[in-house]
């Protein structure tokens, strides 16, 4: 053993040993309790970040622990290798986007395996490699044929320069990023899942997830936008629309219906066309809003604009005329695309009337008969649901609370057949057709007398070319005879192919099953093997997924178990979010008022003599920058700090160390250089000492019938540390806790006596539990110290320590001793001792004598365990 630690020394050791016992390959073992350990999969950007880190440490450390703890472990890794990023780097480098995609997986996947991760990499899975998204292919085929997948028009963002379809995201205020062209909106065919028809049952089963956050199912909830109310039709005025109709509105809160004072129709509702082609002069306001944002975000925040037509609808109840009008605020693809307004009640109707000048009438009112009508008191009422609220101004149905308001006018609308009950989903089908290049193909044929034909499973897969360099304008797929020249499976006449491919989510709603059975070649699932791992034991992985790929997740299982491929309910049996890793930025102001943004690792910091940060230089010039705070590390920032030069220059262990030390998983991790090199110190210190006891030659084991009272005390100290981190980890994941408690065992195993056998039986017994309790944080030096403690067997295959009760025990406690509340002493007193022995032998103390001198005790407080209070006077 080399007296100093050296850790690249020791990693390589470590690993090579795993590398050569194939030590993280699992395989299904029947009777033997599993878990399925999985960090949401990277994609190939080119290298690792702190935040990947962060994230498969957590997976690891898990992963690890529960081997320990004798289950069949499997944590695997793959890549999520379709997607955007790679097009736009061929388009720079001139690279075919697959040559760039597998370059950066091999570079990363060295990156992992020096992290010492548990992977068991016979089972890697890569998105775009045709073994994978043939079965992507087969199962969408399969659900064309359900009608669970379906084709219908949508609408894209369409850059007229370069002749293509972007992403919400690439239109720059109403600009393509590339082109600067204006955009327009587009409706082409695309292919659709049908998620609404899960939509209850999405619902429903995230009650059946105790293991998941509370923040992540309330984000899906409102995601999958459940409303109870009803459709209310309004009866076409016929003197100014000219023909007999009725337009419907969704509705949650018919009790306000006798405050609405005009109707809203979204710019695309078929009586907008009307009054358009009536009144020519709203066609300029109409486009406007086809034109904006297709973001319901951008939609939430806009400023509310409309314009009035000349038509008009009559109230269900009333027959009074309310005007229509169209508004930007109203979305044609939710409810029926109009809205009954109720400006009194509802927060955008009331913005919209205050601008246009529309009636407001106040319709719901206080109990306490406070009938005086501010504008913007409604926020107090709104949302009010129940009898604390009555309904006025409303005719027959005043002086309702909401519920009889709801029923009253219910009924009288269903009776005139002019209403009924509803409950509206927000979520919308899921349109997954891109006009991109690298992605998995589509697997349709068009033909012009069949239709649209699924490839037949035996022409599956429909393979990608992986030659090409696409270059920005239109997809380069459609521009291929070679690929898209086919014959019509149904009637072998010659047909196109399509040439969209998938939302690049497809591949990541799978990946957990597939890899339970990778290799598999006779269906996209081992029914067998993927029911022996599903449902994933612990999923880790970042909160910006909380919604869409958790989402579609969920979905998919749903679709496998449907297609009989699974028999599980759910993916995900417990979900961890990690916190985000933040480090501080700095910046200078430039001279058109932008900001540079310096590297934290180029910036020299200037702390006061408590260590409080007072300045910031950089370290080229020497000249001031800006703090700027403490945000995510990021490009656009300039405040990551690269992963691999931490590595490089301490080792994958003190960087394990450092990220699991600095905070619960998850929360926020802030970046700082003395935590890593508090991190470094600490396994040099547990070196160190182990290096000591080793040379001193072997140690027996401990006799707890010899040992005195010191030596008792280490025992105990080394039990206590394994309660802790038993807890901490098994139970609530806080690894740093846990690591806190093996610090507190080191202080005290450095501080032990080396005198006798027992002695070097303790410090034996201390540092295997101490390597034991690292063993999943820091797993190379635990490998290497566990080695040469002389234990026979890899750490990796040990188990889990386990607390000896009987060592916890005390014998005598210290008490602290305080009179009026001041510390004044400690006694030692046996653990058994009596509530009037502790306070006799308290009363005796030397110190309370003293400070209790010429006054009168009036009553003493024995906190068991802990303290006795004298109060006296
Ligand atoms: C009258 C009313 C009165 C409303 C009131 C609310 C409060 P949730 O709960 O999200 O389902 N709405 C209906 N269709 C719409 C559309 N296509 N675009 C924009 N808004 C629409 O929202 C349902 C409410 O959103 C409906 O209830 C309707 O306004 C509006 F005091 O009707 B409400
Ligand atoms: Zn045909």
């Amino acid at each position: 053993m080399h007296e100093q630690y050296q850790p690249l020394e020791v990693e390589s050791q470590a690993q090579n040993f795993w590398n050569e016992h194939n030590s993280f390959r699992v395989d299904e073992v029947a009777g033997k309790e599993k878990f399925y350990c999985l960090s949401m999969f990277p994609y190939p950007s080119g290298k690792l970040h702190m935040g990947h880190v962060r994230n498969y440490t957590i997976g690891d450390v898990i992963s690890r622990y529960h081997r320990m703890q004798g289950k069949n472990v499997l944590q695997p890794m793959g890549w999520d290798a379709f997607g955007m990023p790679a097009e736009n780097a061929a388009m720079k480098n001139n690279v075919a986007p697959a040559a760039w995609t597998y370059d950066n997986i091999a570079y990363m996947k060295s990156q992992l395996n020096s992290l010492g991760l548990a992977i068991d990499w016979s089972r890697e899975v890569t998105t775009c490699k045709p073994d994978y998204y043939r079965w992507e292919q087969w199962l969408f085929t399969r659900l064309f044929e359900k009608g669970v997948i379906y084709r219908k028009n949508g609408t894209v963002n369409w850059d007229p320069v370069d002749q293509t379809v972007l992403a919400n995201e690439q239109v720059i205020d109403g600009r393509g990023w590339r082109s600067g062209a204006l955009i327009e909106k587009r409706e082409i065919p695309m292919y659709y899942f049908k998620i609404t028809a899960y939509a209850e049952e999405l619902l429903s089963s995230l009650d059946d997830l105790p293991g998941w956050p509370e923040q992540v199912k309330t984000m899906q909830r409102n995601w999958i936008g459940k409303s109870r109310g009803m459709e209310i039709a309004f009866p076409y005025d016929q003197a100014s629309i000219g023909e007999a109709g009725q337009l419907k509105v969704f509705t949650t809160r018919p009790d306000t219906l006798m405050g609405a004072t005009y109707v809203a129709v979204a710019a695309e509702h078929p009586l907008a066309t009307l009054a358009a082609q009536r009144d020519p002069s709203l066609q300029a306001f109409i486009d406007e809003c086809k034109r904006g944002g297709v973001a319901e975000a951008d939609i939430a925040t806009q400023e509310k604009k409309g314009v009035a037509t000349s038509l008009f609808v009559e109230h269900p109840l009333t027959g009074d005329k309310l005007p229509v009008w169209i508004a930007n605020y109203v979305l044609m693809t939710y409810g029926e695309g109009a809205v009954m307004a109720v400006p009194g009640h509802d927060e955008r109707d009331f913005e919209f009337s205050n601008k246009y000048g529309l009636p407001i009438v106040q319709v719901i009112a206080k109990v306490e008969g406070d009938n005086d009508f501010e504008p913007g008191t409604w926020k107090e009422w709104y949302g009010l649901k129940d009898d604390s609220v009555r309904t006025i101004n409303s005719g027959k149905y005043d002086n309702l609370g909401y519920q009889a308001a709801f029923d009253a006018i219910g009924a009288d609308l269903a009776a005139k057949g002019l209403g009924q009950q509803r409950t509206q989903f927000r979520l919308r089908d899921w349109g997954i057709s891109r006009q991109r290049y690298w992605g998995c193909p589509i697997p349709i044929i068009h033909c012009d007398a069949c239709g649209d034909v699924p490839v037949p499973a035996d022409q599956l897969p429909v393979v990608l070319p992986e030659d090409v360099v696409p270059d920005g304008a239109g997809s380069p797929l459609a521009k291929m005879p070679e690929f898209y020249e086919c014959n019509c499976p149904k009637c072998g006449q010659p047909a196109k192919r399509e040439t969209d491919t998938m939302d690049t989510f497809v591949e990541s709603s799978w990946y957990f099953a597939r890899y339970a059975c990778p290799q598999f070649e006779d269906g996209m699932l081992d029914k067998k093997a993927a029911n022996y791992w599903l449902p994933v034991d612990q999923y880790i992985g970042g909160i910006e997924h909380a919604i869409l790929h958790l989402l579609y997740a969920r979905f998919f299982h749903k679709l496998m178990r449907d297609e009989g491929l699974v028999d599980s309910d759910e993916p995900f049996k417990n979900l961890l979010t990690q916190g985000m890793v933040v480090a501080e930025t700095y910046y200078r102001t430039t001279a058109n008022g932008g900001k540079d943004w310096f590297n934290p690792a180029d910036v020299e910091v200037e702390r006061d003599a408590k260590a409080k940060v007072i300045g910031a230089r950089l370290k080229t010039d020497g000249q001031p920058v800006e703090i700027g705070g403490t945000e995510k590390m990021s490009k656009s920032k300039n405040n990551g700090v690269d992963p691999q030069a931490m590595i490089d220059a301490y080792g994958a262990d003190t960087c394990r160390l450092f990220m699991m030390f600095a905070s619960p998983p998850d929360m926020s991790l802030e970046w700082s250089d003395s935590g890593v090199e508090g991190a470094s110190r600490f396994l040099r210190r547990v070196w160190r000492l182990a290096q000591a006891h080793v040379s001193a030659g072997p140690a027996g084991a401990v006799d707890k019938s010899v040992l005195d009272d010191a030596q008792k005390a280490i025992h105990r100290s080394i039990h206590l540390a394994i309660r802790q981190a038993s807890q901490d980890v098994g139970q609530h994941h806080k690894f740093n806790t846990a690591i806190a408690a093996v610090m507190t065992l080191m202080n005290v195993l450095e501080k032990a006596p080396t005198a006798t056998d027992t002695d070097r039986a303790l410090l034996q017994e201390g540092l295997e539990t101490v390597t034991l309790l690292l063993a999943p944080i820091t797993p190379h030096i635990c490998h290497v110290i566990w080695q040469e403690l002389g234990k026979d067997g890899a750490v990796i295959d040990a188990n889990w320590p386990q607390v000896d009760e009987a060592a916890l025990v005390q014998d005598s406690l210290q008490l602290v001793v305080q009179v009026n509340g001041k510390l004044r002493g400690h006694i030692e007193v046996p653990a058994s001792a009596s509530r009037e022995d502790v306070e006799a032998s308290a009363r005796a103390n030397e110190n309370v004598l003293r400070f209790t001198d010429g006054l009168t005790i009036r009553k003493v407080i024995v906190v068991p365990g802990k303290l006795v209070n004298i109060v006296a006077n």
